[in-house]
């Protein structure tokens, strides 16, 4: 009785998806986080030149790093009646009520590379699906790294993303997850710099401070790898030498970084959204079904790959 009330739960959520109409043009929200760092920017543009590329109308808001300004922007745009509303959640948990609400006014929600819980809100009955990283196998693909090419470094410093942000907590689960296998490793504080370069360079500079016997700063994006940089510089080490830089995005001035040899490894996130977003839109109309994650493929960059692949980033 139980089991057959769960399916018919479950079948009554997805036929609560609402439906797009096929259409040779939309009107769509595309509801951004922040505009702080590169990989924002080449999401921001990816998103813009596909919508121009396809004669679509984007309605463009940035949260500025508000969750609050974000809710209110979503908010904003089912007001507006939009075709359907493409959202990057700054965090996993504030932005359900409002993915709700967009499906309760008729108009289908995708995340785009932040998740939200999925105690919270499902895919396939809430909003369509999920595109971007995996970010667990990020943080592991570091931890990897850092496992194979220490060489007798092994007191780590992580410096978290934004707090309550899927991408912050699945890269620290994924790369705790291989240094908890691994005794010889110690991550000695672990602490967040919203994913912001002065508030990483900040947080490196304490946690320095704090275990001057550090030498390994794992930062959860470019950004804060560069502020931590900064920080090593500032009290006299050399990084890449003395203590080793781990990141995650893959701009341009990180790979850079790593040519240099200021950053030793770098796992890929990639931000150019914008064709598989609106490949997923026009097929969502056009009545394809969706896995609950579209998931990115990333490269990664080190020391001998970083050279060639420099014009490639972004
Ligand atoms: O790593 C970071 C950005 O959500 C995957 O957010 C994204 C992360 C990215 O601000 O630089």
């Amino acid at each position: 009785m139980i089991a057959l009330a769960l399916v018919t739960g479950t079948v009554l959520a997805q036929s609560m998806l609402p439906k797009l109409a096929v259409k040779s043009t939309y009107r769509v929200g595309f509801a951004q986080t922040e505009s702080n760092n590169p990989w924002r920017l080449a999401q921001t543009k990816s998103m813009q030149d596909e919508a121009k590329r396809l004669g679509y109308q984007l309605v463009y808001t940035d949260a500025a790093g508000s969750t609050a300004k974000q809710v209110a922007d979503v908010r904003s745009m089912i007001a507006q009646k939009v075709d359907a509303i493409f959202l990057s959640p700054r965090e996993d948990k504030p932005l359900a009520p409002v993915v709700a609400e967009a499906r309760k006014a008729g108009i289908p929600v995708i995340l785009l590379d932040r998740n939200i819980d999925p105690a919270l809100s499902k895919a396939g009955a809430d909003y369509v699906t999920f595109i971007g990283s995996d970010f667990i196998k990020e943080g592991q693909r570091v931890g990897d790294w850092l496992v194979k090419n220490a060489k007798g470094k092994t007191n780590i410093i992580e410096l978290e993303g934004t707090t309550g942000s899927s991408p912050a907590n699945d890269r620290k689960t994924g790369f705790d997850g291989v240094i908890a296998k691994n005794s010889s490793f110690k991550i000695l504080a672990s602490q967040s710099g919203d994913f912001s370069r002065d508030k990483g360079r900040q947080a490196a500079e304490t946690l320095l401070q704090a275990h001057p016997e550090a030498n390994v700063i794992y930062a959860h994006n470019d950004e804060m790898a560069i502020g931590a940089i900064s920080a090593l510089e500032a009290a006299g080490k050399k990084p890449g030498v003395d203590v080793l830089v781990l990141s995650i995005d893959g701009g341009k001035e990180a790979v850079k970084l790593v040519v240099d040899g200021k950053i030793n490894y770098v796992v890929e996130c990639n931000p150019r959204f914008g064709p598989e977003a609106f490949k997923t839109l026009k097929g969502y109309a056009a009545g394809t079904k969706y896995p609950a994650k579209v998931i990115n493929t990333d490269r990664d960059y080190t020391a001998q790959s970083a050279k060639t692949g420099l014009a490639g980033a972004y």
